[in-house]
């Protein structure tokens, strides 16, 4: 039996924390959807990465006096590390906060590839920062007095607390809100289009999560070969600027980036760096599902910002949104036909399969099979 989210969500309560901020993570969903069906949304905000939730959280300490909760995959620990050591710690501005931290790649545990090392070197990289943390799981019978006494050092000392969740520390919530039905076709739908019209010598960058299992098992399924992706399992936000890399480097062959709304967000100044070099064989596509599908389906911020008005300002060159499959097929041997850098979104319902796989070729070996491709003019 693991830990009842509203239980938890109760005792943060009692404790007078009632502002939660973060990155989710799929160890934290069923924490995640139970904050959200039970705080306005303006006391919950999903951050566009966790650097960002760290900052929030001192605003809003420094707006009321106090502690926000922050929560996070591991993963997100390095976006974090900046304001961790440099605006909240004890020896800056010495900020209290209490955060969450979901231990993907935990020794012994089984995991991908790209949580293995983070996992690892996880509690040293919290003892080698001066982080206190304390860690939790689903058979943890003193959960309650590590919460509180993480809330108690974090107000007593002014500093920030980690609680690490080991996998499977969460029972499952119920949401009590309804889900909106639409019209839109899946991100798998689309991948499957998309993959179908990609130019022959191009090469596809794919964004971290389901994006890039899907894109495995569509060219799995239809025989192809995988050289010519380049999956970024880890990283997240950071596939568009590893396409420039490969774009700037072979300006001869289209590179298509593929891109999570999430992702997108988490490390949207890329955008600008692609606007000011305008490269020509620049092709971006970004899989708007509105959410973090790939750990829960929490809402990101791209609902209420004009996303193709951003790309528009930061000068990509043509800029297209479509919505359905028919304009899909029709529309993208233009897309990859004029001269980049392009942006085209695809406006998605969120949903996956619940069967879906991983990747079984190792992230070293993709990296080797694509560099031979691309050393082929
Ligand atoms: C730095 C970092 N923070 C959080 C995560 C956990 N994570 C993996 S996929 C994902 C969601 C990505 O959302 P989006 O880009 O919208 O793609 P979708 O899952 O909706 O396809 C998150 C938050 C991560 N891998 N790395």
């Amino acid at each position: 039996m693991g830990i009842q989210p509203l239980q938890f969500f109760r005792l943060l309560a009692d404790n007078n924390v009632n502002f939660f901020t973060g990155v989710p993570d799929s160890l934290l969903k069923q924490l995640c959807l139970c904050i959200d069906d039970n705080v306005s949304t303006d006391m919950h905000i999903i951050a566009a990465n966790e650097g960002n939730a760290v900052a929030l959280a001192t605003g809003y300490h420094l707006g009321t006096g106090k502690i926000a909760l922050v929560y996070m995959q591991n993963s997100g620990l390095g976006n974090a590390i900046n304001p961790l050591l440099s605006l909240a710690d004890p020896e800056v501005y010495s900020i209290p906060m209490l955060i969450l931290i979901g231990w993907r790649g935990e020794p012994g545990v089984k995991d991908e590839p790209q949580h293995i090392k983070q996992g690892k070197v996880q509690l040293d990289l919290m003892d080698s920062i001066n982080l206190l943390y304390d860690i939790i799981s689903a058979d943890d019978t003193e959960w309650k007095q590590k919460i509180t006494k993480g809330i108690e050092v974090a107000i007593t000392e002014n500093r920030p607390y980690a609680i690490v969740i080991k996998k499977g520390t969460f029972e499952k919530y119920d949401v009590v809100k309804d889900k909106t039905e639409t019209d839109l076709m899946t991100r798998e739908e689309a991948l499957e289009i998309v993959l179908k019209h990609i130019p022959n010598d191009a090469v596809v960058v794919s964004t971290t999560g389901k994006t890039s299992r899907e894109i495995f098992e569509i060219r799995e399924k239809n025989n192809k070969p995988h050289f010519k992706d380049f999956l970024t399992v880890g990283s997240m936000g950071h596939c568009s600027s590893i396409a420039l890399g490969i774009a700037l480097a072979q300006p001869k062959r289209k590179v298509i980036c593929i891109d999570g709304d999430g992702a997108l967000l988490m490390h949207l100044g890329a955008l600008t760096t692609v606007g000011k070099i305008q490269p020509s064989n620049f092709y971006h596509i970004l899989m708007n599902n509105y959410v973090h599908e790939s750990v829960g389906g929490q809402k990101t911020a791209i609902d209420s910002i004009d996303v193709q008005g951003i790309v528009n300002s930061t000068n990509y060159k043509n800029i297209i949104g479509i919505d359905t499959t028919d304009k899909l097929s029709k529309n993208l041997a233009d897309f990859f036909n004029n001269s980049g850098p392009n942006f085209l979104e695809i406006k998605l319902k969120p949903g996956s399969r619940t069967d879906l796989g991983r990747p079984t070729i190792k992230p070293i070996d993709n990296k080797r099979n694509l560099i031979e491709f691309l050393k082929k003019k």
